[in-house]
């Protein structure tokens, strides 16, 4: 299905092979300096479209940015008010673009060496297809869930991109998740609050389940407690938050109030539900092309990164993360993760 949108923008949902998301193009052919331009004309065009397709949107032949990196920072501004300044936040120097900090790098090669995430085991499904369902495919997550306020809205260019049937990265749709929960679990998760980490925290499951002692966390590297139904503030419509294996307090949580660790009530909980979001019906695998730009919302949408070669490919991508914008439950908070 074709919707025309302002300023020449049309919108195509859902993604191919997939029940959500869509792919928007300004009419004419044209590439990011004019998409970045009819954006700014029209602000409210792109986060509507966004909306409109549960949080996934793909922007193709956007490879222009890569040479002119202000673009990205210009599109990713049209998401919301804060676009992080990763030098600010005290990244990795080598994980942050050298002229424009507001990018991170998510790469393979010099100077990053991000690896990529294991290939799962078994390699294909039964029937098969790339695993994508939980817990067969690990990795799920939505960015820095271990923030309060979390961020709305990211970015991610594909400047170097891998060959097509391996890097790719997999979006799953909570909002429609949320409301294919049977009535039971649908009550049993409204007011509910997850604990959300970072992994380097020394809490995902993996280090529990070994018996890593815990260790001493400063007050901004605490567990935060998120609610596990959010409702959108541009949308009202509500969806599952949740991270998975590895952005979760395994130690404590993952719950507030169920009984912790891997093996308690509150983990059977979080693998059910986890289970229930990667369902195929609410999953989309993007295979990337370069200057392909995908933008999703954090707020509404998990996703995960893929197995590819990386002793024979090269991968590059860069990332924006745009906050402001949270929703009610977060009014006027003060930002957990600062330094105080
Ligand atoms: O590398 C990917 O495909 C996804 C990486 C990711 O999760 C991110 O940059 O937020
Ligand atoms: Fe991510």
């Amino acid at each position: 299905m074709g919707a025309r949108m302002d300023m020449g923008f049309r919108l195509e949902q859902p993604l191919a092979g997939a029940g959500f998301g869509g792919r928007v193009r300004l009419e004419g052919g044209a590439g990011a300096l004019e998409v970045v331009r009819a954006a700014e004309a029209d602000p409210a065009a792109l986060p509507a479209a966004l909306a409109r397709c549960n949080g996934v949107m793909v922007l193709a032949g956007m490879e222009a940015m890569a040479d002119d990196p202000a673009l990205l920072l210009r599109l990713s501004r049209i998401f919301g008010p804060e676009v992080e300044n990763y030098r600010e936040t005290h990244m990795a120097a080598n994980m942050v673009h050298p002229t424009v900090p507001e990018i991170f790098v998510v790469s393979n090669i010099p100077p990053v060496f991000r690896q990529p995430p294991a290939m799962p085991e078994p390699k294909l499904t039964a029937e098969g297809r790339l695993p994508t369902q939980f817990p067969h495919r690990r990795g799920w997550h939505t960015d820095q869930s271990y923030r309060r306020p979390p961020p709305d809205v990211s970015l991610f260019l594909a400047v170097i991109p891998v060959p097509q049937g391996q890097g790719q990265t997999l979006f799953a749709d909570c909002t429609a998740a949320y409301e294919a929960l049977p009535p039971g679990l649908k009550a049993q998760v409204d007011g509910l609050e997850g604990l959300h980490i970072a992994s380097g925290a020394g809490r995902k499951r993996d280090a529990v389940l070994a018996g890593i002692p815990p260790r001493d966390l400063a007050p901004h590297e605490r567990a935060v407690r998120q609610p596990v139904v959010r409702v959108h503030p541009l949308t009202g419509k509500r969806s599952l938050y949740l991270c998975e294996y590895g952005q979760m307090d395994w130690l404590e949580g993952p719950f507030v109030g169920l009984e912790p660790g891997p093996d308690g009530a509150g983990g059977r909980l979080l693998e059910t539900l986890m289970t229930h979001i990667t369902r195929p019906e609410f999953v989309y695998a993007h295979e990337w092309t370069r200057g392909d730009l995908v933008v999703w919302d954090n707020r509404c949408t998990v996703h995960a990164a893929t197995w590819f070669d990386a002793a024979k490919e090269q991968r590059v991508m860069w990332r924006t993360t745009v906050s402001g914008n949270p929703g009610a439950a977060y009014a006027g908070e003060r930002k957990s993760w600062l330094v105080a």
